[in-house]
């Protein structure tokens, strides 16, 4: 029993000397010491000693596993010092590395060309006012003036959400609301939103507006002019020249359509302009009459001015933009040029 447990230590000492990891090392422990280990079972045979022979053997043993333990002890401890440093190792971080630049995002055209228009209508004393996209067909259509059988009330033109309810097709409505609450003189440029039934390359089923609106006693068609002409200076360049061409709104009379001269070529005629040196950019005129019937203002004692633009038409001539639709495709290699 002596010269086996010599055995069993020798074995255990030449083992220990190939073990690379700590995993290693848990399997040869329990090969040895495990409950069906070999030291284990060697134990188990004490019982069969004589007397005489226990103490001795019993002594020796003890030796043995005190060694035993021992050195596996010492080998666990520096195989969990390699493991750690192994796993330092890997994990090290060069904290001299350049970081990472950030991405700055950047405003959309539409919504550039919008705050830039509205620091310039602010710049002449308009307000800001704003008001529901899904509107009723009284603020749409029949405050402004316009007749019951007018096309622009068509099912092909407008999207309705009920016989009545509809997706507002001009920002227009907002000022007929302020007009209801607030006596003149009224001065509010009112951008938002605006839907109709189109698609093509100048044409989307939801575009950007800004709509113009003042109001108060003695307004004239020629501060209309002023305004506009002043407006299309800060926007486009103090050489922009205006012109008003003769038109028909159901809610101005007189009415105009007004076009500055060719961004692109100054007027001298190229492709953007169709060889005319034109660019139609606004629609206005004094406020008919009847609208202001419609708010309780009375026709006789006041008047006033309205224009609209659309604002992504004025967007694609600031950054030369071929085609409408490009606006809204949210497409990054296009959206990242602005
Ligand atoms: C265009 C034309 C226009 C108006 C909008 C308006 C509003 C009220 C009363 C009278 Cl409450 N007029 N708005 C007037 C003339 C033209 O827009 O071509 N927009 C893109």
């Amino acid at each position: 029993m002596q010269e086996q447990l010599n055995q069993i230590e020798a074995d255990a000492l030449a083992s220990l000397k190939n073990v690379e990891n700590l995993a290693d090392l848990e399997s040869l422990r329990i090969k040895y010491f495990g409950r069906k280990g070999a030291f284990t079972a060697l134990m188990k045979g004490m019982g069969a000693l004589s007397q005489e022979e226990r103490p001795i053997v019993g002594k020796h043993a003890n030796t043995v596993r005190t060694r035993l333990t021992d050195a596996f002890d010492r080998l666990a401890e520096t195989l969990a010092r390699q493991e750690r440093q192994q796993k330092l190792a890997l994990e090290k971080i060069d904290i001299t590395l350049p970081g990472r630049r950030p991405t700055i995002g950047k405003k959309h055209p539409v919504t550039q060309s919008l705050e830039r228009i509205q620091v310039i209508f602010r710049g002449m004393g308009f307000q800001v006012a704003e008001g529901p996209e899904i509107e009723h067909e009284y603020y749409n259509f029949d405050a402004l003036n316009t007749p019951q059988d007018h096309p622009a009330r068509d099912l092909h033109d407008t999207l309705y959400i009920t016989d009545s309810q509809l997706l507002r097709t001009h920002t227009s409505p907002v000022q007929v609301r302020v007009m209801e609450k607030q006596q003149p003189p009224v001065r509010i440029i009112v951008p938002g939103k605006a839907y109709r039934r189109d698609y093509d390359i100048s044409h989307t089923p939801m575009f950007h507006q800004v709509e113009g609106l003042l109001v108060d006693y003695r307004v004239t068609f020629s501060e209309l002019k002023g305004v506009l002409h002043s407006f299309a200076r800060q926007m486009f360049g103090e050489g922009t020249r205006v012109r008003f061409r003769p038109h028909f709104f159901p809610f101005t009379e007189p009415s105009a359509e007004v076009d500055i001269s060719c961004t692109v070529c100054g007027g001298k005629g190229c492709r953007t302009c169709s060889w005319t040196g034109w660019l139609e950019i606004l629609g206005a005129g004094s406020v008919d009459p009847n609208v202001f019937s419609y708010v309780n203002y009375d026709p006789n004692q006041v008047t006033g001015f309205a224009f609209g633009m659309g604002v992504d038409r004025i967007a694609m001539l600031r950054f030369g933009i071929p085609d409408l639709r490009l606006l809204f495709e949210n497409d990054m290699r296009f959206l990242r040029q602005f």
